[in-house]
């Protein structure tokens, strides 16, 4: 559950209801994101199974005769590992028909964001050294200027004074 949140979310098919002809896909699918990533959780009893179809055509028509895959064990876990638009129906008779059958398109999840970062990240940080590094350049330079002068001007001082003290000595 905290793993749901934090990365890839499973959803579980029609909910509560599951992979039945009784529930009411669009509505379900309509509330969902799926994002690459995701999984989905075919639940469902012996009377079905799982046929993925390959393109909104065999969808619209319920043709099962060249599906993409077949999964029957009651408890399918099916990865969404690509972006784009899947078709899912049930193998048995009559059941497309009745409205069992799910579309679903898979967007870019959390997926792209580390491949733009590292390429965004360093045109600020190639950006920052040279400002960084003129700046307290010119810093160090005038600081260590004025340090030179001050220990000149406290030498010349302290100097002035001896000579002064022994001037008055003599
Ligand atoms: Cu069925």
């Amino acid at each position: 559950m905290i793993a749901k949140v934090a990365f890839a979310a499973q959803h579980v098919v029609g909910g509560s209801q599951g992979w039945d002809q009784s529930t009411d896909f669009k509505s379900w699918s309509s509330g969902q994101t799926f994002k690459v990533g995701d999984k989905l959780v075919f639940k469902y009893s012996s009377l079905h199974s799982v046929v993925e179809l390959g393109n909104a055509n065999a969808y619209k028509n319920c043709d099962i005769s060249s599906p993409i895959q077949s999964l029957g064990t009651g408890n399918d876990v099916v990865k969404l590992d690509k972006p784009g638009t899947r078709y899912f129906t049930c193998g048995t008779l009559g059941h497309c028909s009745q409205g069992m059958k799910l579309k679903i398109t898979i967007i870019k999840g959390n997926a792209p964001s580390p491949t733009l970062s590292p390429s965004s990240s360093p045109s600020p940080s190639s950006i920052t050294p040279p400002s960084s590094t003129s700046s307290p350049t010119t810093v160090i330079d005038a600081s260590s200027a004025s340090q030179c002068f001050t220990s000149f001007f406290f030498l010349l001082a302290s100097s002035l004074t001896l000579m002064v003290s022994l001037i008055k000595q003599s």
